[in-house]
């Protein structure tokens, strides 16, 4: 199973993301879009593993050491590829919580023999293979969402789309 671990949002949070998505579309000549549901924000990249037992455990630790908190959008941004930009939001109050969640998470796995990277910058991933104008406004409208659980999500393909499912969860307190 190819395995990450994130957070999802709330549903004020997924509106804005999709009214952005919408109008990052409009003005792409190409681009391989987030469907709504698909949408979240990763803490920490897994892959292929079928470990799932230990995981939980390490997501329940970690989640135990970390209250709940909120998370508003920050800014636009892109990572370069040859295909075309990822673009992607940032992350503007709760940054900090985030980063201290994902290196929670990320010691723990790396403690228990995964091969995990370090680096967190955190994104949510609004198209991929995207050709657009790079300063085309396109940011979304402000909007918050409370972080008060982790999940382990299964990514698939399906018919050539991708398909995430949560298959565990660990509350924050
Ligand atoms: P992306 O949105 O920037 O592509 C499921 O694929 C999730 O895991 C996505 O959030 C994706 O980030 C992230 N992801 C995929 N491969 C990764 C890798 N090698 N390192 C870090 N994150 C990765």
């Amino acid at each position: 199973m190819r395995l990450f671990i994130a957070v999802n949002f709330d549903q004020e949070m997924k509106e804005s993301l999709i009214d952005a998505i919408g109008r990052l579309r409009a003005v792409s000549s190409k681009g391989n879009f987030t469907r709504a549901a698909n949408l979240h924000l990763t803490l920490a990249f897994i892959g292929e593993t079928d470990r799932i037992d230990d995981i939980s455990a390490v997501m329940t630790d970690a989640a135990a050491q970390t209250p709940a908190f909120d998370i508003s959008l920050g800014e636009q941004g892109h990572f370069r590829r040859g295909s075309g930009d990822i673009r992607w939001v940032g992350i503007g109050e709760g940054a900090s919580e985030l980063s201290e969640l994902s290196s929670r998470l990320t010691s723990g796995l790396i403690a228990v023999g995964f091969d995990v990277d370090r680096r967190f910058t955190p994104h949510i991933t609004l198209g991929r293979e995207v050709s657009a104008p790079r300063r085309a406004d396109t940011a979304p409208q402000p909007a918050k969402s409370r972080v008060d659980k982790v999940s382990l999500m299964r990514s698939d393909r399906v018919n050539g789309a991708l398909k995430y499912t949560e298959i565990f969860s660990a509350p924050l307190i």
